[in-house]
């Protein structure tokens, strides 16, 4: 059995003659305890009134901008005699207390607001934990309601503008702010302040460049794997005299047929034999994050630079591979990068990377893990250096490296252990056929 009952303005304290600023049902909705009808606002203080019954809106006896004090009617409501309930306490979710008019805080608050509208189990998850400012949140110019969800999504009030009346914050406000805050990446639960938005022409000439899509397309996997990969890096050196006198007489002999062997070639040579020995190093933590997925094959990855950014080709099954096979299939792929024919399948599968820049120089770098690999080993540029060798100082080919690992599967003494070993084949080749 239905009955209709009016909803009256309940006891606002002092308040009288207050503007109703917002409706929040319509004729027919069907409405719980507590659900906010309408909010009012003060020349101090904003605040909801909310249902003291369950049941479905028959009339709106309200308009926006209506002065209304206690005792007058707000709406007509039809509730079922039986799902009647008692009106409800103020919740401890939210303080239930008037949001600050945009002028001035009122010194003396006013009388506090009924209790703050339930929550809807369907709301997106919140927005990673971003400390709040509350000095900015309490001044922010938002309804309770309002405050209660943005304090679920973990929004901060004080950041947000607002497109309401007199620059008050809505609830449309707060999800455009996640939506924007969670594309952007730039809240994402890091708790960093978004990036500001400067007009550099302030300063001087500029010019805009727009990036390349491979530009965006690394900047948004680089960006993932630094914030997400606990990241060590390892640096040593190996001498690589020895290595570099072979290099030249093969590169002599095989001048004829076109084939440049270069460091690379030897390094990938050397990470076979290292996965071989710390088979952890060729692991990927699996979705979860709760097991480790070892591979029995052996793909590297080599970081090629392109005049549109760089990019990735895997060589497959290199333990299967001669050094002089994996040197010319090295200038297919830096070839192919180069004229962007690489296709997806020739860029995955990956076990580890290498990121050299010995090429163009510089004595050592901290590469990003290429997850969901868990390591990649840098090369900077070899140079002569005199070393301690019985005695006296000789000069030596000396190769820095940098090796970046995932802390969560690699530990430290690994991670050294892994580079004395690639010392160890560099600077003799014959271990290579161990
Ligand atoms: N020390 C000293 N000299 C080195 C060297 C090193 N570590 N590595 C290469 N060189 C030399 C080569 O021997 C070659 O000399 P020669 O012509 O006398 O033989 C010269 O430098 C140029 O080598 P290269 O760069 O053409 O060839 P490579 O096989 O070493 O590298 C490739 C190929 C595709 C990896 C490289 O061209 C490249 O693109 N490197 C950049 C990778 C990069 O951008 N990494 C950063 C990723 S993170 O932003």
């Amino acid at each position: 059995m239905a009955d209709v009952k009016d909803i009256l303005v309940p006891d606002i304290g002092d308040f009288e003659g207050v503007e109703v600023i917002e409706i929040m049902v319509s004729p027919g909705d069907t409405i719980s305890v507590e659900d906010p009808l309408v909010s009012l606002e003060s020349d101090k203080a904003a605040m909801e009134i909310p249902s003291p019954d369950a049941g479905t809106v028959k009339e709106i006896k309200v308009s926006i901008g209506d002065k209304v004090s206690q005792g007058d009617l707000l709406v007509t409501l039809e509730v079922s005699v039986t799902e009647a309930a008692p009106v409800a306490e103020a919740t401890a979710d939210e303080p239930a207390q008037p949001a600050p008019a945009p002028a001035a805080a009122p010194e003396k608050p006013a009388a506090p607001a009924p209790a703050p509208a339930p929550v809807s189990s369907h709301r997106p998850p919140p927005v990673a934990p971003t400390p709040i400012d509350e000095v900015g949140f309490r001044k922010a110019y938002a309804s309770p309601s309002v405050r209660k969800f943005a304090r679920e999504l973990g929004a901060d009030l004080g950041q947000i503008t607002g497109s309401g009346n007199k620059g008050r914050i809505l609830k449309e406000d707060i999800k455009t702010f996640v939506k924007k805050a969670l594309t952007s990446g730039h809240v994402g639960g890091l708790g960093v302040a978004p990036m500001p938005e400067i007009d550099f022409s302030q300063f001087g000439d500029i010019e805009t460049q727009p990036l390349t899509k491979i530009n965006k397309l690394t900047g948004q996997f680089l960006h993932r794997n630094w914030v997400t990969v606990p990241h060590v890096t390892q640096f040593d050196e190996a001498d690589i005299t020895e290595l570099e006198k072979f290099r030249k007489q093969l590169n002599a002999e095989h001048k004829n047929e076109g084939i440049r062997v270069t460091v690379l070639a030897f390094l990938m040579k050397a990470l076979v034999s290292a996965l071989k020995e710390y088979p952890r190093f060729n692991s990927s933590l699996d979705a979860t994050g709760e097991n480790l997925v070892l591979k029995k094959y052996i793909h590297i990855g080599v970081a090629v630079d392109t005049p549109d950014g760089l990019v990735v080709p895997v060589i497959r099954d290199c333990d299967r591979k001669s050094l002089i096979e994996l040197a010319s299939e090295l200038i297919e792929a830096s070839i192919k990068a180069r004229d962007k024919k690489l296709s997806p399948a020739d860029m995955s599968g990956g076990c580890i990377s290498i990121s050299s820049l010995g090429g163009i120089g510089g004595t050592a770098f901290t590469p990003i893990v290429n997850a969901p690999e868990v390591a990649i080993l840098g090369v900077s540029r070899a140079q002569m250096k005199p070393v301690y060798i019985d005695g006296e100082f000789v000069p030596r080919l000396i190769l820095p490296l940098s090796l970046s690992y995932d802390h969560r599967v690699i530990d430290g003494a690994d991670g050294a252990r892994f580079t004395s070993f690639l010392n160890k084949v560099l600077s003799d080749t014959r271990r290579l056929l161990l």
